[in-house]
């Protein structure tokens, strides 16, 4: 087999049991097993500032994780987290239920559940009880508690906000991962993330510690040969895991998926909320931005914030971020936006909520416009005051027209005549980046920063759609949740749509400012697929994300259409099977795709 499993090889090592390792705040580190509610105990990692048994209580900032806690010490804190190390605070790092030296059984995303008995156990009442016991055995708290985290800890720190306990003042879900079928990890809008599924359970199912798949074949062949989700997992031994099983037997949204969601919880939240998210995120794209609109829909009793910024998963806790990027494509910003955010966002909010210090000015959202590179404020997301609706249409012979609307001004879509067609061939899929593909966190993997990949690797393919406008006289400006309209057709009965939005540098670098894929089976229901009609056009609208991007004054716009994106995403056959996970390859058929006129883009613009 191609993928083999590697115990997973801490970024540090655990030392300075006691005090600090050079400069920085010196901590006592203590290790307790908290017992819980149904009788489970969990493990932490406690750092209190040296002598902070007397003198001013200090509040408590809690991170809850499933990737394991042992490696927290004086230096990790002070490494990783120095503005809020300088603020002071007594750290808690927590395993969750089922994952390293934390009692009990881990359960993926574990959802919320009514609690009416003891045995009622989610990450709500696993933090709550968590707390309480904080708060009776740590010395000299002020009763006060921030939760903190990234993705999967991101999640947690959403979960310590629903029905809190009332000492928690303050929680900032980053990246949190909050609907893992509609955009974040395992799916987007029905389309499977398989390399991610795929190597994320085996990380995380296969045992109590994190084991790190790496494969020594290219996965795109790995995948190809292997044909279906099925036939990889059996290579893998993967099947019986729990993830994998629902992966198999549940490719819709079902209940297990909905169930699992977070932001229909989201009405039980009345803490000040600070979300955080990147603008290329390989990973947890969605759930900052619907966490924002579920709280802001839910009236935000307590406050919410979000700041979005030009950063990869995670990439604003570490680093300067005053560029991302790689040798297959870089974005400079100009300036330091990692600290921009850790400085002015994250250590004022906590010094805000947690101990009552002046500093926090944001009153919304907080943008960092791209192209440009300027930090803008709003007092919602999507943007309204200022704005207008506006538009770039897909036309015949490539191109691409922009228009911004009149304030209020609507247009009705119809489909026109076709515009452009490719034959899509899933024996040969287009790659989502340069190959040879890496496991997602294999050795050399360029997964952390394929989205800002120049798409010029994928030229001279004929099986892309693309569009492109004038070389622009004067700056455009693309802002909001950008929405594709694709008018479309296939001559199959099922297939996949993936639009991207690019910017074309006067070098002819390609940026992709935002992209997002559509399983064509779910555009009636996302519970229930259905077959596609072969060769009649039908309407497919779906988000591509939030943006805030300026192209230039001598870039252009450009829009491409294509029907595969492997292996991030499990090939379409093109022909409707009731499961594509176990598809057989003869289901798998060549087809020509057509996109009609009407189709666009569309955002939100400045109103000069
Ligand atoms: N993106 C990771 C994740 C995977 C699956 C579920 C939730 C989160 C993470 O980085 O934690």
């Amino acid at each position: 087999m191609a993928a083999s499993l590697r115990v997973f090889m801490l970024g540090w090592v655990c030392g300075c049991a006691l005090t600090a390792c050079g400069q920085g705040v010196e901590y006592v580190r203590s290790e307790a097993m908290i017992p819980v509610r149904d009788g489970v105990k969990l493990h932490a990692v406690i750092l209190r500032p040296k002598g902070s048994e007397s003198g001013d209580p200090l509040p408590f900032l809690v991170e809850r994780t499933p990737y394991g806690v042992s490696r927290y010490d004086a230096k990790a804190v002070n490494d990783f987290k120095p503005e809020l190390a300088k603020s002071g605070y007594i750290f808690v790092y927590q395993d969750i239920r089922g994952r390293y030296l934390s009692e009990g059984q881990f359960v993926m995303n574990r959802p919320v559940v009514e609690h009416t008995t003891k045995t009622d156990v989610d990450e709500t009442t696993d933090t709550r009880d968590t707390i309480d016991w904080l708060l009776r055995n740590v010395p000299n708290n002020s009763g006060k508690v921030g939760v903190l985290g990234i993705s999967y800890p991101g999640f947690l720190a959403m979960m310590a906000g629903v029905d809190a306990h009332p000492a928690v003042k303050a929680i900032s879900p980053q990246a949190p991962m909050t609907d893992v079928w509609m955009g974040d990890d395992f799916f987007h809008n029905g389309a499977f993330r398989e390399t991610y599924g795929f190597d994320y359970v085996q990380q995380l199912e296969g045992q109590k510690t994190d084991v790190r798949a790496q494969s020594s074949e290219d996965t795109y062949s790995f995948f190809l040969r292997n044909v279906n989700f099925a036939g990889a997992a059996k290579v893998a031994g993967m099947e019986n895991l729990p993830t994998a099983k629902i992966f198999l037997t549940q490719p819709a949204y079902t209940k297990f998926w909905q169930a699992m969601a977070v932001e229909h919880d989201l009405d039980h939240v009345s803490v000040p909320t600070l979300e955080v998210g990147g603008w290329w995120d390989q990973e947890d794209m969605w759930g900052t931005q619907a966490e924002y609109e579920a709280l802001h829909k839910a009236g935000d009793p307590g406050g919410v914030f979000m700041v979005l910024g030009p950063w990869n998963h995670g990439g604003w806790a570490r680093g300067t971020g005053s560029s991302l990027g790689g040798d297959f494509g870089k974005v400079e910003f100009g300036q330091p936006t990692g600290e921009e955010y850790r400085t002015q966002f994250e250590a004022t909010f906590f010094e805000h909520y947690l101990k009552g210090r002046p500093g926090f000015d944001l009153k919304g959202v907080a943008s960092f416009r791209t192209g440009v590179n300027q930090w803008e404020r709003y007092a919602e997301w999507p943007p309204v005051s200022g704005f207008t609706k506006a538009e770039t249409y897909l036309g015949k012979d490539g191109q691409l027209t922009y228009s911004a609307l009149e304030p209020g001004q609507t247009i009705v879509q119809v489909a026109k005549p076709e515009i452009a067609s490719y034959v899509a061939d899933p024996a040969d899929p287009v790659p989502y980046r340069r190959r040879p593909i890496q496991s997602t966190y294999g050795d050399g993997s360029k997964w952390r920063t394929w989205l800002v990949e120049d798409q010029r690797f994928l030229d001279g393919r004929k099986d892309i759609a693309k569009f492109e406008g004038p070389v622009l006289d004067r700056e455009v400006t693309v802002t909001g949740d950008i929405k594709a309209d694709l008018f479309a057709s296939t001559t199959g009965t099922d297939a996949d749509w993936i639009v991207k939005l690019i910017d074309v540098a006067p070098d002819g670098q390609q940026l992709m400012i935002v992209d997002e894929i559509f399983r064509g089976r779910y555009r009636e229901s996302f519970a229930t697929p259905q077959p596609i009609t072969a060769d009649k056009v039908e309407e497919y609208k779906w988000s591509l994300h939030g943006a805030d991007h300026t192209f230039l004054k001598g870039h252009r716009m450009m829009v491409t259409v294509q029907s595969s994106w492997f292996p991030l995403y499990d090939r379409n056959p093109q022909t409707f099977v009731p499961n594509i996970m176990t598809a057989p390859r003869s289901a798998y058929q060549k087809e020509t795709l057509k996109i009609f006129g009407g189709s666009r883009l569309e955002f939100e613009t400045p109103i000069p």
